[in-house]
């Protein structure tokens, strides 16, 4: 069933608190992804309001490869730490549905804006697998689709879906540990991309 945020304005986002379409895809060992095109509703809107509320930072002296470069993208966070509420009611309605799917607190929303195509970023995994050993980190992505790629430690051929407009994508397992993923440039023109990404600090 599709959760509301609201029940005023029928472009109001709502997305999918049962799952009913998500389909998990084993990567080998113990890695999986959990993929759901379309899982969010009205995602223009998010993308307007989030756009409204964030303050975007780009990032500085990012170590990439053997340079401190600035980062191809912009970038926000929310912590519950910091005992605000989410920049958007949906988003905690949101960050509830998948800490009951996924059996965990999720605590933090990092932002990733990919302003067009020359934003991106390189391959890698998420730095908080050095402290939670089994981490999952689900993407919400908004705005114009992008190619998200997966590929083995140490290279080989990558995996790519099609992110944006809604869909949920989910990490699990060992896909930290064994897997780094990317969201590379591209050559023709693409307009803006909202990567919406839920973590956990514990377990
Ligand atoms: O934007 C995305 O889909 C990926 C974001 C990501 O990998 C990260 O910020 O660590």
């Amino acid at each position: 069933m599709f959760r509301q945020a609201s029940l005023f304005g029928s472009s109001d986002p709502v997305f999918d608190d049962t799952f009913a379409d998500t389909a998990r895809s084993t990567l080998g060992g113990t890695s999986w992804i959990e993929y759901t095109p379309g899982w969010l509703l009205g995602s223009d809107s998010l993308f307007d309001d989030l756009m409204d509320r964030l303050d975007f930072r780009q990032r500085t002296d990012v170590p990439m490869y053997d340079r401190l470069v600035d980062e191809p993208r912009l970038t926000a966070w929310w912590n519950e730490a910091d005992g605000r509420a989410e920049p958007l009611a949906i988003l905690g309605d949101i960050r509830a549905a998948l800490s009951a799917e996924h059996d965990r607190h999720f605590d933090s929303i990092g932002f990733n804006l990919y302003r067009d195509q020359n934003d991106s970023v390189a391959w890698h995994a998420d730095r908080h697998r050095h402290h939670v050993t089994d981490p999952v980190v689900a993407i919400l992505s908004v705005g114009q689709s992008r190619p998200f790629q997966m590929r083995q430690n140490g290279g080989g051929a990558s995996l790519t879906w099609g992110l944006g407009d809604g869909d949920l994508f989910v990490m699990g397992g060992g896909c930290q540990h064994e897997w780094q993923h990317c969201v590379p440039k591209r050559r023709r023109h693409c307009g803006p991309r909202l990567s919406i990404t839920f973590r956990h600090d514990a377990r």
